[in-house]
Formats: C-alpha cells, structure tokens, sequence
C-alpha cells in the first residue's frame, strides 16, 4: 500500500475459545493433572514471558541473540537474496529483525503467532522499520493444520525460521510431527533455521526455570488466572507453588503448580479437586544434545547441513534443508 508501516496482510485464523476450554477440562480430569503450555501466551502471557527473557537466571534467549549475531554472515551467504521468512510463534520482534538485518535483501516476512494482538503490533513495528519488505502476520496455533496457498505469502526461497527452542515444549513424538509440519511449508531447497538448547547442569537449568525475580512463577500463576477469566474458573494462584525440575532421564525441565493445600475449584461449570501436594503439570522444556536433535530432523526429512553452538550456556542454531 505504500503506506509506511503498513501490513501487507493480517489473517486471523483464531484458535477458537473451544480448544482452550476442552484442553483444559480434559487435561485437568487426567491422574496427572496438565494444562497445554500454549495457553501461557494470551496477552498477559506474553508480556511476562518477555520478562522471564530479561532475568539473569533465564541464559536461552540472550544466548541465542548472541549466537545470531555471531553467525549472521553465513546465515546472509547460504541463504541468499529475496528469502521469505516464515516464522511460527513470533512473540515479539527481537530475534526476526536481527534475521532480517543479517541476511541480504530479504523479500518477506509472515510472523504467526497464537496471540493475535501480540503478533499484529510485533509485525506492524517489524513494517515500520521495513518498507522495502511484504509483511504480513497471522494469528494461529502453529501445531495445527494451516493452509499456506490460502495466505498471500510473497514468492520466493522459504525460510522458517523456528527461533527460542520451542521445539523443546513437545514431547519427541510430537516435536517430530512438528518437524513434519513445518517441512511441509517448503518446498525443495527451502530451509529450516531452528534454535535448540542444549543440555547442561541440573543446578544451572532450575534456576533458568524459577528465577529469584519469579517471573516464571507469576507467568504460571496467570495460566490460572486466564482460566478462572476466560473459562469461569475459581482456582486460587495463592493455593499453588511453582516448581522446576531437571529430570535428567528425560532431558527435560519439567513445570509444575503443586497446591498447598486440599482445594475444590470448578471451572466452566465442571468441579476439580486437588490434593495437597498434588501438582498441575504446567510445561515442559526437553534439551538435546547436537547429534540428537540431528537424528530426529533427519527422521523427518531434513538434511542437516549446519550447526551452529554457542560454548558458554550451550545452545544450538541448525540449517537444515528440504
Ligand atoms: C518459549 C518454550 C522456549 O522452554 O525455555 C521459559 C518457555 N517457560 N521459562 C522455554 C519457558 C518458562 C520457553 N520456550
């Protein structure tokens, strides 16, 4: 349009009140009480995340920003002219416009994001500082179907760029059918850019995972509070303590609000109860290690041409190719 910040186009593709209502009732009446990770991000969510990026315990996202930085030449040498960047889960636009200052005359970019309003002003802001590039933002839940020949995305080398280590959220077989999924949006030659962090010491990943600041703890505490909002709930945040532990058997982080005491709480008319001690597993943050997460990219039809690490808070960032 011509107009400066202008998006070329918004669609809104919205996860609709229903999945978050079901996921939640469903995950709740399981012996193991769980709530889906991707509900932390509405718009509270998001901005606490962004503090969590800030606090000094929380080494992923600071790390990945300096390792960016670091390989920005070849990122721009490998990929070429006019790339189109697609990027599932865009959050805010630190890490996307570090891409797009690093590689060489990029033509688009599509940010997706499963908060809309989030997504919108992040690609908006991107657009204002990028005229020459066609800019568009999409509001989806990135583990579900999107039909991309449906979406005006601009021509050109796809690039998904799947930054933050995300990936890490899934469990392996569902991190392999995202892994299919998000190939399935390229074509022959396209590439994946994905972040992936790496195991280190129990000590080092707890405290990523429950900052003294508590910014973590307040980011859990309002998945119950977008609960008891959205969904007619009555869970008391008061009631729970946030927890983190390294499973080392599982190379995870696991995420947990563990209730203080015996609580009733009913949420969209359905009655809970929670014992004391009993916990809500909240999340789960899995680390690899290089060869194996290039094990499970090759499983799903990736070649793993690159890897990049990052030696001080081990983190990854891989070229694979379709
Ligand atoms: C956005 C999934 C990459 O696992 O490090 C950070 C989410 N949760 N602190 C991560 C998160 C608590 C984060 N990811």
């Amino acid at each position: 349009s011509g107009e400066g910040g202008a998006l070329a186009f918004f669609a809104d593709l919205k996860p609709s009140a229903s999945d978050f209502r079901s996921d939640v009732l469903e995950g709740l009446s399981r012996p193991q009480k769980a709530i889906p990770p991707k509900y932390f991000y509405d718009q509270t969510g998001s901005a606490i995340f962004d503090r969590i990026t800030e606090a000094p315990e929380y080494y992923v996202t600071r790390t990945e920003l300096e390792l960016l930085d670091r390989i920005g030449p070849q990122l721009s040498e490998r990929a070429g002219p006019g790339a189109v960047i697609l990027e599932p889960g865009a959050g805010s636009s630190v890490k996307i416009r570090k891409l797009i200052d690093a590689l060489d005359r990029p033509a688009g970019y599509v940010g997706m994001d499963i908060s809309g309003e989030h997504v919108r002003a992040a690609c908006e802001a991107v657009a204002v500082d990028h005229e020459d590039l066609t800019i568009g933002a999409v509001c989806h839940d990135f583990t579900r179907d999107i039909d991309l020949d449906a979406l005006p995305v601009p021509p050109g080398r796809r690039l998904v760029f799947f930054p933050g280590s995300t990936i890490g959220n899934f469990e392996l077989a569902d991190a392999l059918e995202l892994l299919r999924t998000l190939r399935s949006w390229l074509r022959d030659g396209d590439i994946l850019i994905i972040g992936v962090d790496l195991r280190k010491p129990g000590p080092v990943l707890e405290a990523a995972y429950d900052d003294a600041g508590g910014a973590t703890a307040d980011f859990n505490y309002n998945l119950l509070a977008r609960i008891n909002r959205e969904l007619e709930g009555s869970l008391e945040p008061e009631g729970f303590e946030y927890r983190a532990f390294w499973n080392p058997f599982r190379s995870r982080v696991e995420m947990y609000l563990q209730a203080r005491r015996d609580m009733e709480f009913s949420v969209s008319g359905s009655r809970f109860n929670i014992r004391e001690t009993e916990t809500i597993h909240t999340e789960n943050s899995h680390k690899f290690t290089v060869a194996g997460f290039q094990d499970l990219a090759a499983k799903a039809g990736f070649a793993p041409a690159k890897a990049w690490v990052h030696e001080d808070m081990p983190f990854s960032i891989h070229w694979l190719e379709r």
